[in-house]
């Protein structure tokens, strides 16, 4: 992920945070996060894993306009004890890991603008608050949160921050989670808050679906610029956790430096495999361009 900057700018405080100035909002923001809300809230309900429209509940991120930080803090405070915080941006990976270990977490206040409605670089608030906040209100996931924050902290070295940074996104940003019935549901951030991978993530033919594996997971190369070419499927988020919480993850840093990486499409033999996906999109695109 692209690093920020080492000290904080102008106005931030030492931890990174800023006020909302939630006052700031303009009617024309409000709106746009109630057209990004609408959208995903009617698409959501059968894709989405039922604990995240629990959470829109529990925390009232349905009624209009974009969330007041502080009174959502407030909420999730009480279900799980987590915070929401503003940020001007990316902030450095430490200062990130700090405030998750905390159960801070920390968010965009700039909404995208309408000509940004489908894709942007840095994480927005609608992102941020929309796609990551209503699952704080779970507790396992919460914890599971927090374990990460707290992983990153003891994390030393770039190899095993990128390895880390793996984890946060094919868990965080891009997770699949099983049913009971053995269908999937989406729960990662960065898939709920965009339309267009909401629908691909879940039904395309063109991604592979993995069972999730720590250590194959850790190994596997990610794209930031399109649509996943590999979703890792969870049991539960209570496994999740407990194998994140259970784990010691400095022989894994050590035993993972020696293998090489796997390519963002790659199926091996050992793969639980939901999906063998025909890459159809991808090369699509690489033919396009
Ligand atoms: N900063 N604001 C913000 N949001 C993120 O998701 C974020 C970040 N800094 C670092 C970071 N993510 C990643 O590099 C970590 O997953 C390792
Ligand atoms: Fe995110």
């Amino acid at each position: 992920m692209a690093q920020a900057e080492h000290t904080p700018p102008e106005g931030a405080a030492a931890d990174w945070t800023i006020p909302q100035d939630w006052d700031r909002y303009t009617p024309q923001e409000h709106a746009l996060w109630d057209h990004l809300f609408a959208r995903q809230a009617a698409m959501l309900p059968g894709r989405v894993v039922p604990e995240f429209m629990a959470g829109l509940d529990i925390l009232r991120m349905t009624r209009p306009g974009i969330p007041d930080f502080a009174e959502l803090s407030e909420r999730l405070m009480k279900a799980t004890g987590w915070q929401v915080v503003a940020v001007p941006g990316l902030v450095p990976d430490h200062v990130f890991f700090d405030h998750l270990a905390n159960r801070r977490f920390v968010a965009g206040r700039f909404i995208r603008t309408p000509e940004q409605i489908d894709y942007l670089e840095e994480p927005d608030v609608f992102h941020d608050v929309f796609g990551h906040v209503p699952l704080l209100a779970h507790p396992a996931f919460a914890d599971y949160m927090q374990a990460y924050g707290e992983g990153g902290l003891r994390a030393g070295g770039l190899g095993a921050i990128e390895r880390l940074a793996r984890l946060y996104w094919y868990t965080v940003e891009f997770g699949l989670i099983r049913q009971e019935d053995g269908g999937l549901r989406l729960y990662g951030a960065g898939i709920v808050s965009s339309y267009g991978e909401s629908i691909f993530a879940l039904d395309d033919p063109s991604p592979n679906r993995l069972g999730f594996d720590l250590r194959r997971l850790m190994r596997t190369r990610y794209r930031i610029d399109d649509y996943q070419q590999t979703y890792f499927v969870i049991d539960s988020f209570e496994d999740l956790l407990r194998q994140t919480v259970e784990t010691d993850f400095a022989p894994i840093y050590a035993e993972l430096g020696q293998e090489a990486d796997f390519d963002t499409a790659t199926v091996v033999a050992e793969d639980r495999i939901y999906n063998c996906g025909t890459q159809a999109y991808a090369r699509a695109k690489e033919g396009l361009t």
